[in-house]
């Protein structure tokens, strides 16, 4: 997808052939299989450009490129693929585009002459759009993205907050996790979208970035805090991948997927061990963290230490032990002004 996004130079030569109505079959690499598909037309074997690609569509026939798309190798050639091969397609060019792509494993793309379409073919049919159309369902992710973090932020500050007070029970931890994986996953299809758009998509891709920093580090920060098993934070985190958009919705499969059973384990009172709060604070080393957690043990142990008990931990002298200290003295002042 991205070597057709907009603002390649192949992109732009499939657009040319498009305005000017001549339609095209293009194959995408060259290799052996390749080579006995082709029939006739000439070997030119030329770098590449938008504008050789948009003379060279004028004449009959399929021009094939190296798999780099650097250079035209063939152009005029007829395509002779295995007619054995199924293709729901009728018109031949288009036909022919999705037998050689399943034969070669190529992409082999068509620009339709009557319907005007860019059509690329790999494991299926796959329409090119103009970016407008797609910056339009893309927009409207984004929007449903922001509603998803805001969300996701208010729960999170909730957790914030009762862990601070000692309150926190599975419900809590699992609807952090929920709001996460929904901003996560909407994120890839946006993800998707930029691939798709280009450099057409680097505002977008901006706007993503900043809506989903630090997702991805709290999801690991929130399974450490709470894994109740022995299980690999990375299995634990795998699973959550895996659940189904309707197993999500439901928090008790999401607090069965962390590991949280019995019947209403969603009741449960749970502590963190401190890793989501501690990352709050600045400048503090991962291994210092871990020694941290290590020592106390848990977070309420944690927020009750005096400086002279923070420095009984490895690697934290005074200056450290400090800046612990009034780091989460701030955290737990802001979580109850919240
Ligand atoms: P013209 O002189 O332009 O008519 P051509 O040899 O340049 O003939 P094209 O490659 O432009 O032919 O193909 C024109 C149409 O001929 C496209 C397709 O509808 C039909 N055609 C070509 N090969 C086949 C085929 N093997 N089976 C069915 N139809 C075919
Ligand atoms: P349009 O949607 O009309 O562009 P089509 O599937 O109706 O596509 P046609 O049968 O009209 O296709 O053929 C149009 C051109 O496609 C003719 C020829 O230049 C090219 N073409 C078709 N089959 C082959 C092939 N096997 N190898 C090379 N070029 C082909
Ligand atoms: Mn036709």
């Amino acid at each position: 997808m991205a070597a057709v996004a907009p603002g390649t130079s192949l992109r732009d030569g499939l657009e040319r052939i498009l305005r000017g109505h001549t339609g095209g079959l293009i194959v995408l690499g060259y290799d052996k299989t390749v080579e006995e598909v082709c029939s006739g037309g000439f070997a030119l074997d030329v770098e590449f450009s938008a504008t050789r690609l948009r003379e060279l569509a004028k004449m009959d026939g399929a021009i094939v490129l190296d798999s780099s798309c650097t250079r035209i190798v063939r152009a005029a050639v007829h395509l002779v693929p295995d007619p054995t091969i199924e293709t729901e397609e009728s018109g031949t060019r288009h036909r022919t585009a999705e037998r050689v792509a399943k034969q070669t494993g190529y992409p082999v793309i068509s620009v339709s002459q009557s319907m005007r379409i860019i059509a690329l073919y790999l494991d299926g049919r796959y329409v090119l759009e103009d970016s407008a159309a797609i910056l339009s369902k893309a927009n409207q992710a984004l929007a449903t993205l922001e509603r998803y973090k805001l969300r996701l932020d208010e729960v999170s500050g909730t957790l914030s907050a009762l862990e601070i007070e000692d309150l926190v029970t599975v419900r809590d931890v699992t609807a952090v996790v929920q709001r996460l994986e929904m901003v996560r996953r909407i994120a890839d299809e946006i993800d998707g979208y930029v691939v798709e758009l280009g450099t057409d998509g680097r505002l977008l891709s901006l706007q993503l970035e900043e809506l989903v920093s630090g997702v991805e580090e709290e999801r690991e920060l929130i399974v450490r805090d709470y894994r109740p098993s022995e299980r690999p934070v990375e299995d634990v985190l795998a699973a959550l991948d895996e659940l189904t958009t309707n197993d999500l919705l439901e928090l008790g499969d999401v607090a069965r997927t962390m590991d949280f059973s019995g019947a209403d384990s969603l009741d449960l009172p749970v502590s963190p061990k401190g890793y989501r709060l501690l990352a709050k604070v600045p400048r503090l080393p991962n291994l210092v963290v871990e020694r941290l957690v290590e020592h106390f043990g848990g977070l309420q142990k944690l927020l009750a230490a005096t400086i002279d008990d923070l420095q009984a931990v490895d690697g934290v002298g005074e200056a450290r032990a400090r800046s612990v200290r009034e780091g989460l003295s701030r955290l737990a002042e802001s979580s109850i002004l919240e």
